[in-house]
């Protein structure tokens, strides 16, 4: 029935990727238990790259797969935590008869305390040699800071991050208020047909995903077209849990995310988690259109570009929101004055200039007091505020504020009048008394890296039921009516800041009247 298939789609959207205890074929993944590193969860792959039967490593201490030279000298920092010391270890293991292979180790412990080895291929592969990296990142810095935009700005840095990696294409990712997201930037080669400015709807990187990479913060898929390989024992024999993989670098991603990398064309892919106060920002997203392999140093260097760039991109959009800022409080400054000035303080708001509209950047503003409307700019008509201001008082409740860039989509009426209208800042001041910004709809045009209306379907299999990403991400044009510019942050700050004020006088003038009245 319907509601079994509601049920499932719930979960399916939630896959618990970091419990799928299956990882990429291309490492070996040990789970360790502690002191004595014994192996008690291993890849099922050994046989393919150790040439020994996961059976043959399970219970075994790591030694035996390691020997002790190489474990010994990792031992220190292994008690102390202390990963970043030796990740990545260069060690070999013996394949068959006196052949050797060579690996990068990579230790990390899992939020339920296990400690975990990943071995993966060591390839030199240094075009760009580790320690150069240094100068890389400082030429880097220095041509990005002759940017003035930050368009430019994110513009220099995919086209930094292809040049150390060579990815066919290069994007920067950001993510909007609503989750879905928006391709800012893209080097590539020029045979691919570009993303930039297309839109992808939240479905595309679940909210889960989005957690695990907020604290996973560089993730590879080398190769998209193998199949996974499981953890043997299923479960872990201490939790009789799955493992928990979350940082691990070699965890196998979702099928679901197989098949849309498969759908876009996409044969190996690199994503660098961009964070800001601890949310997910964006991603720089890197696709080739064959296999790759990016080293861990190499890794580690992209992961330093993409954290220190960030750093530079946060600062400067924290300077842009400074200068409004900065602009705002002075005119809420005057703002304030003049009410003190004008004996009716609602005068002081609308005759001088700046005037209310400058304070949030509207088009239009009405003051409501006791039945009464001052409005400046271009409004709704009496009897449209009158339904409005009805429909506020009913519906916003003790809130400080209701802010929206499209009225019509919460009070249906608001068509009518979505020239002047489609966005609303609304503050109470009292019961029935508010100050009112409009702003007029803006019909924009979204073009989404396909149809976001389809963005998957579901596929009912015998009794499970299981979706599927979208097979074609061509053009889909939206047109996006009925909507205003949003509101910024620090236009609502303002408009807060302005009815602290206006509470202070309307109290002030009560107990004025209360005094004269005894
Ligand atoms: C993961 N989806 C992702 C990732 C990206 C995208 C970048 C992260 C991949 C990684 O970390 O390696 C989406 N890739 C994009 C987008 C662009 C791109 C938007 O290049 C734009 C150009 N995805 C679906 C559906 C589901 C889904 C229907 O389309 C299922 C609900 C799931 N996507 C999904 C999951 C992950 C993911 C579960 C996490 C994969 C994992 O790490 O296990």
């Amino acid at each position: 029935s319907l509601k079994v298939q509601t049920h499932n789609f719930v979960n399916l959207t939630e896959e618990p990727i970091h419990l799928i205890s299956q990882i990429q074929p291309h490492g070996l993944v040990f789970v360790l238990s502690e002191p004595e590193l014994k192996i008690v969860q291993v890849s099922s792959n050994t046989r393919a790259i150790l040439e020994v039967s996961p059976d043959q490593v399970l219970n075994k201490n790591l030694e035996d797969v390691l020997d002790s030279v190489q474990i010994e000298p990792l031992q220190k920092g292994l008690a102390e935590d202390n990963f970043d010391w030796v990740n990545p270890s260069k060690v070999w293991a013996r394949t068959k008869g006196d052949e050797y292979m060579v690996f990068d180790a990579v230790f990390h412990r899992n939020p339920e305390g296990y400690l975990i080895l990943e071995l993966e291929p060591a390839i030199s592969q240094e075009n760009i040699p580790f320690l150069s990296f240094y100068h890389l990142a400082k030429t880097s810095i220095s041509q990005l800071e002759k940017t003035s935009t930050l368009d430019e700005f994110c513009q220099i840095i995919v086209q930094e991050v292809r040049k150390m990696t060579d990815f066919d294409r290069v994007m920067l990712y950001k993510f909007e208020e609503d989750g879905h997201g928006v391709v800012i930037a893209e080097d590539k080669i020029p045979e691919l047909e570009p993303y930039l400015g297309l839109h992808y709807p939240e479905s595309d990187i679940p909210k889960q995903a989005r957690k695990l990479f907020a604290s996973n913060v560089i993730r590879q898929i080398p190769d998209a077209g193998t199949t996974p390989v499981s953890l043997v024992p299923r479960l872990h024999p201490v939790s009789d849990r799955p493992i928990d993989l979350t940082y691990s670098i070699l965890r196998s991603p979702s099928t679901c995310h197989l098949e849309y990398l498969h759908n876009m064309g996409v044969g190996a892919s690199l994503t660098i988690s961009l964070i800001q106060d601890g949310e997910l920002w964006g991603l720089i997203a890197c696709h080739h259109r064959t296999p790759k392999f990016i080293s861990y140093e190499l890794r580690k260097a992209c992961e330093f570009l993409g954290h220190v760039i960030f750093a530079e991109i946060s600062a400067r959009e924290e300077t842009a929101d400074q200068d409004y800022r900065l602009k705002l409080a002075s005119i809420q400054t005057r703002l304030i004055d003049y009410m003190g000035q004008d004996d009716n303080f609602i005068e002081g708001l609308v005759k001088h200039q700046p005037n209310l509209l400058d304070l949030t950047n509207a088009q239009g503003a009405a003051i409501c007091l006791s039945g009464q409307y001052i409005t400046l700019g271009n409004t709704p008509n009496t009897e449209e505020l009158n339904f409005l201001l009805q429909w506020l008082s009913k519906n916003i409740e003790d809130r400080e504020i209701f802010c929206t860039d499209s009225l019509a989509r919460w009070y249906s009426d608001a068509e009518t009048f979505k020239d002047v209208g489609s966005g609303l800042l609304a503050i109470p001041i009292s019961k029935q008394n508010y100050v009112l910004w409009f702003r007029p709809e803006v019909i924009q045009t979204v073009n989404w890296g396909g149809d976001p209306g389809n963005a998957y379907e579901t596929i009912q299999e015998a009794d499970t039921v299981k979706l599927s990403p979208r097979k074609s991400f061509e053009l889909w044009k939206e047109t996006v009516r009925l909507k205003s510019l949003p509101w910024q942050g620090v236009e609502v700050k303002a408009a807060l800041g302005l009815r602290k004020a206006i509470v202070n006088i309307v109290l002030r003038q009560a107990d004025e009247l209360a005094q004269l009245a005894q």
